[in-house]
């Protein structure tokens, strides 16, 4: 007997073709709601650090899809852990496999009902991960949230995270986002 998770999972790729939409570049590769099978589909796929400039892993839970736009993200933003280039090598698949597993696990206890997913960018100028939250308003929650995966990613002190609401994003114009919370 396989071993549930507390959540079914969709597990999305996005592949930048700069001819299409960016929603049209999105698909699902599968879901899963078992620890086995969750195993099974991460070493089937390629390492997020094996793939090409451009593209994005996302998990997140069934039924939100991996955009600003879906009703459980509106109103939301993310955590961004930004990586520099080197990082690519050495840290990139390990930080990504450990958010996975905080995600999965329900490491954010009785915050997880506010994680809508995660997602890592694979990009030139530097790769980023993200986790994924419902509301930018729940400040007390979004800081927990934080504070948790600080910790189980082991990020160093040095390493500063910001957190952005999607409404900022869509918003737009050419300014870095600015970050409704910091730590
Ligand atoms: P990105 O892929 O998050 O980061 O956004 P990057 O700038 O490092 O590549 C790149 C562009 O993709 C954005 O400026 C948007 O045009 C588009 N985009 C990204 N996301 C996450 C969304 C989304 O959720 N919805 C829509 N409509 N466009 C998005």
């Amino acid at each position: 007997i396989k071993h549930p998770l507390q959540n079914r999972w969709a597990m999305w790729f996005f592949k930048n073709d700069k001819a299409k939409d960016w929603c049209d570049n999105l698909r699902v590769i599968t879901t899963f709601s078992t620890v086995e099978d969750f195993w099974a589909l991460y070493n089937h796929i390629q390492r997020a650090s094996k793939l090409p400039s451009g593209c994005d892993y996302s998990v997140f839970k069934d039924g939100i899809q991996p955009m600003w736009e879906d009703e459980q993200n509106k109103r939301g933003g993310r955590w961004l852990v930004n990586m520099n280039k080197n990082q690519r090598h050495h840290d990139l698949d390990n930080v990504w496999q450990e958010m996975l597993l905080c995600l999965i696990g329900e490491a954010f206890e009785e915050q997880s009902d506010d994680v809508c997913g995660a997602v890592v960018n694979i990009r030139n100028k530097g790769d980023k991960l993200g986790i994924w939250t419902r509301d930018f308003n729940r400040q007390d929650s979004i800081l927990k949230i934080g504070r948790t995966l600080r910790e189980r990613m082991n990020m160093p002190k040095s390493c500063i995270m910001g957190y952005q609401a999607h409404v900022d994003a869509i918003a737009g114009g050419r300014a870095p986002l600015k970050n409704r919370f910091e730590m």
